[in-house]
């Protein structure tokens, strides 16, 4: 959940990149960390990975300050993936405001990828978020590699009820990653706004939170 410090004026949030192991959350944020351009970017923390695999989480911070003197502070990680590193992934999923799904799109993970999904639903009502209500894009990733699922077939198997966005990416060569971040941040505006007044208050439209965070 967002946070608003009234004496600092900083409102800090948190996204998180879930998935199976492997799908390329890492690389979205690599990714992301040469994209945007956000006028407060720090460095990106890449911890304790060995063989690829992340153990623990990667943290990527990242803000700007709103022309009504409010400061915005982004905290995208990554969790592990693995099925053994499951207190891990309770513990960087909490208190998420959004969440971003990188499944890997060729046609041997798909029971990986659901596999997963449903850990990120438990999970997230293990955490008190409720999963219906959370913002949320999926990420097919890897696009560029054969053996993919077609986007239909994507398309015929994700996009049911609820509906959440699927973007078709490859994070290897820059492509999607910064669309996912969009998607995502246009979703978890409403409650931000609803929480904090961000309109009627801090003179904070949608358009330009969104822009702000991708420094465009
Ligand atoms: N071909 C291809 N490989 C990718 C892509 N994204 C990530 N990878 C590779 O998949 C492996 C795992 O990526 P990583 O980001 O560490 O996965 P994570 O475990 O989800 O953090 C690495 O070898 C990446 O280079 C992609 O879009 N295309
Ligand atoms: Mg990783």
């Amino acid at each position: 959940m967002a946070e608003l410090d009234e004496r600092t004026g900083r409102l800090t949030l948190k996204l998180v990149y879930y998935g199976p192991a492997m799908s390329g959350k890492t690389t979205n944020l690599g990714a992301l960390h040469e994209l945007v351009a956000p006028e407060l970017k720090g460095d990106m923390m890449v911890l304790e990975t060995r063989n690829d695999r992340t153990l623990f989480f990667d943290l990527f911070p990242m803000g700007f300050a709103t022309s009504g003197g409010l400061l915005i502070q982004l905290k995208l990680y990554t969790v592990p993936g693995q099925v053994e590193h499951d207190s891990t992934r309770k513990a960087v999923l909490s208190r998420a405001d959004g969440v971003a799904f990188i499944a890997d799109s060729r046609s041997n993970q798909s029971y990986t990828n659901l596999e997963s999904f449903e850990n990120l639903a438990a999970n997230a009502g293990r955490v008190g978020l409720d999963f219906d209500k959370l913002p949320l894009v999926v990420q097919f990733n890897k696009r560029d590699l054969p053996n993919i699922l077609s986007e239909d077939e994507v398309q015929q198997r994700w996009q049911n009820t609820p509906w959440w966005p699927v973007v078709f990416a490859s994070a290897l060569q820059h492509q999607g990653v910064m669309e996912t971040l969009d998607l995502l941040l246009q979703r978890v505006y409403p409650a931000l706004d609803e929480e904090f007044s961000l309109v009627k208050t801090h003179q904070l439209s949608r358009e330009a939170f969104v822009s702000g965070l991708l420094g465009q």
